[in-house]
């Protein structure tokens, strides 16, 4: 599967290229993620094409993002936007047990260390998870990137039967 990331969120994409919201895995699973920074273009070519072509424009991921983030304290999202942009490009990729699942998670729990998710990357990344655990996990930014950056997560979205 693949996970995008823009300021402040992540996309989740199979290789058909269909959004998820959440992905179920089996208990077991072996599982690769190939991930990326929206903003590299240059790793983005090397996406396949359904994946690519499924990455929403800037306009949709910035209507989300007034969807999920309360408004900066100036009320304009796109001020604070451009300061990330030029500022704070750059994110990373951790998974994390979602707070549902905190609780009852040994340390063993976190399935991803962070993983860089630098703009100005050439590649995407590859990494491999393993769902040894039953729970729900969230897959979640450990870069300060700015102005969204503590809602940029997805609560749960990863979930091993
Ligand atoms: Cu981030």
């Amino acid at each position: 599967m693949y996970v995008g990331s823009y300021h402040w969120g992540f996309i989740l994409l199979d290789d058909t290229g269909t959004e998820h919201d959440r992905i179920v895995f089996d208990r077991g699973d072996s599982v690769e993620i190939v991930a990326f920074n929206t903003s590299a273009e240059t790793a983005l070519e090397k996406l396949p094409s359904a994946v690519r072509e499924a990455i929403p424009d800037h306009e949709t991921l910035e209507e989300r993002n007034e969807e999920r983030i309360p408004p900066p304290p100036n009320g304009d999202f796109h001020d604070v936007l451009d300061e990330a942009n030029e500022n704070a490009p750059d994110h990373s990729l951790a998974v994390m047990p979602s707070e549902r699942n905190m609780g009852h998670m040994g340390e063993g729990g976190m399935m991803l260390h962070p993983i860089p998710l630098p703009a100005d990357a050439t590649s995407t990344t590859t990494a491999r998870l393993s769902a040894s655990e039953r729970g729900d996990y969230t897959p979640i930014c450990h870069r300060d990137c700015g102005y969204g950056h503590e809602y940029m997560y997805l609560d749960g979205a990863f979930v091993v039967e």
